[in-house]
């Protein structure tokens, strides 16, 4: 069964196509220092902080979780929109089931490869369209696009969606990821055009 979720825009007051935002038919690759490779007999993901119970995932464990198939929209800060993503993957609110978010976690952060990190309140995590995605149009996610696991936020501009993501933290005060301290935008809604900060 495969979800659409492309009208979450109509919760933002928006149109689908966000304001200053260009849509494309290719999908660009956009990494701060390139793709960092993964060993798959040593990858592990993990999830620790503000929880129950820290879990730790190899990749076959991962993708044994009960998954779905999501078509969502994707916007990038830079401009450029890419409409009907089909995705597959484990949704937050799954995964956190799974750990037991603690009563005093408030936000979330997602650790990469590559050394990516990226923030985002509790809040705006514990959506079914924010999902650990591993297939893409049916296929393995491409490693360029954050193979073997990435995170996708609909909801957000796609900085806030870690490529290679290995780790979730739950935190129980707010801070912030790489470009988040870098001068891009700690909220970032595409249909308020919160780009900078
Ligand atoms: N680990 C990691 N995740 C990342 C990035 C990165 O440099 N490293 N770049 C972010 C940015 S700025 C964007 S726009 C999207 C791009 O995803 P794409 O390359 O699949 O288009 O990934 C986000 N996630
Ligand atoms: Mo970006």
């Amino acid at each position: 069964m495969t979800t659409d979720v492309t009208d979450l825009h109509e919760e933002f007051g928006g149109e689908r196509l966000p304001p200053g935002q260009r849509e494309t038919e290719r999908f660009p690759v956009l990494s701060k220092s390139g793709t960092p490779g993964w060993n798959p007999a040593t990858w592990e993901f993990e999830v620790w902080g503000a929880v129950d119970e820290p879990l730790s995932y190899t990749y076959d464990e991962f993708t044994d979780l009960p998954a779905e198939t999501q078509v969502q929209d994707f916007h990038c800060v830079t401009g450029w929109s890419k409409f009907d993503c089909e995705f597959a993957g484990v949704t937050f609110p799954e995964l956190a089931g799974r750990a037991g978010v603690d009563d005093d976690a408030v936000h979330v952060m997602f650790h990469a490869l590559d050394g990516y990190t990226t923030n985002l309140p509790l809040d705006d995590c514990t959506r079914e369209e924010v999902l650990f995605v591993y297939e893409y149009d049916g296929d393995p996610l491409p490693e360029d696009h954050g193979g073997p696991l990435r995170v996708v936020t609909p909801h957000k501009y796609a900085y806030k969606g870690a490529k290679w993501v290995t780790g979730v933290e739950f935190l129980t005060e707010a801070e912030r990821g790489y470009w988040e301290k870098r001068g891009y935008s700690n909220t970032a809604n595409p249909w308020q055009e919160e780009r900078y900060s």
